[in-house]
């Protein structure tokens, strides 16, 4: 990874280098984490951070599913996160809030063990590859099923629940493939290691509900809005394996990835093989919003203010 210069760790600057855990902190032995993926992007209004409120909104609903106490108003991580990108001197980068379990306490019992929060940028390209994002990928259906809501919160970004998405990814790198499709404890198409999916088929775009136990995604909220926007029907509903490989388009959405065709799945050739027309249309538009490019998704970019980047340990203000 691309090391930036500063890290928000509870309210401070640290150095990149400085941003550390004690080894016995409670989310490393139990997962107790939740987080968020975000990205900034050097828009055509200067960098600004797309559907910051909505991430800053789904991190505090993560915390709360796990009951735990982010001690920060969401404004001052809002703000806190604007100012790291800003510090950082970066137009465009990744972000990764952090809320987590801290030391001092250990055992199962995690009401008492601290809540910390750390919030962190760098630059972080194509999640799967340029070439992906342009000719498409080749996926596999994983034979990990996503965790069921009997077991887990497949609403919550947490990083307990991540061990899941990582067997699977696992199981489909070493197999050859670029991504892994997860099915969920029905059978039913639930979406992508960390993507949501969308199948089209005679002009009709699908993706599963949220009851085949998926996350939420801020993507395909916009992606469902793009595609009615631009005249296309979105239908939410269950998906069988089979669809998959009769469809005539199929793409993924995701912070990290952003609007990824797949070109194969299981070694069934999706539609022609190359990214289909109705993929093409959204990927565009869906572009042009992230780039600050269309007039009418520009509620959806939070601009980062000019700050000069400024020493470590800096109070920030907002603690
Ligand atoms: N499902 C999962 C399981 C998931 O992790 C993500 C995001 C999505 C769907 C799409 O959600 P959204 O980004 O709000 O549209 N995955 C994040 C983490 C990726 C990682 O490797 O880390 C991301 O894209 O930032």
């Amino acid at each position: 990874m691309e090391p930036s210069d500063l890290i928000w760790m509870n309210g401070e600057f640290v150095a990149w280098e400085d941003a550390q855990v004690h080894v016995l902190t409670h989310a490393l032995h139990y997962g107790t984490s939740v987080f968020e993926g975000v990205r900034c992007y050097d828009t055509e209004i200067g960098p600004a951070i797309f559907r910051h409120q909505d991430h800053v909104e789904r991190l505090y609903r993560s915390a709360g599913l796990y009951y735990m106490d982010i001690p920060f108003e969401r404004e001052q991580i809002r703000q806190a996160t604007l100012e790291t990108v800003a510090r950082n001197g970066l137009r465009s980068c990744y972000i990764r809030p952090l809320v987590y379990r801290g030391y001092g306490t250990m055992g199962l019992f995690p009401l008492e063990a601290q809540v910390d929060v750390a919030v962190a940028v760098w630059e972080w390209g194509a999640y799967l590859g340029e070439e992906g994002k342009r000719a498409g990928i080749r996926a596999k259906v994983s034979s990990w099923r996503r965790i069921s809501p009997e077991s887990l919160i497949p609403h919550a970004k947490a990083g307990g629940q991540y061990l899941n998405s990582v067997l699977a990814k696992i199981e489909t790198h070493k197999a050859g493939y670029d991504e892994a499709i997860l099915l969920d404890d029905h059978g039913h198409v639930c979406e992508g290691s960390g993507e949501n999916i969308f199948v089209v088929q005679d002009g009709v775009i699908h993706t599963p509900p949220q009851t085949a136990s998926i996350l939420d995604g801020v993507n395909r909220r916009s992606i469902i809005q793009i595609a009615a926007d631009l005249g296309f029907t979105v239908v939410e509903r269950d998906i069988a394996r089979a669809e998959l490989y009769l469809a005539d388009e199929v793409f993924l959405s995701g912070t990290a990835a952003e609007l990824v065709p797949v070109r194969e799945i299981d070694d069934h050739q999706v539609g022609d093989g190359r990214p289909g027309e109705i993929t093409r249309a959204v990927q565009t538009t869906f572009e042009d919003a992230l780039y600050g490019r269309a007039e009418r998704y520009r509620d959806w970019l939070d601009p980062v203010p000019a700050v000069a980047p400024a020493a470590p340990a800096d109070r920030t203000g907002v603690a």
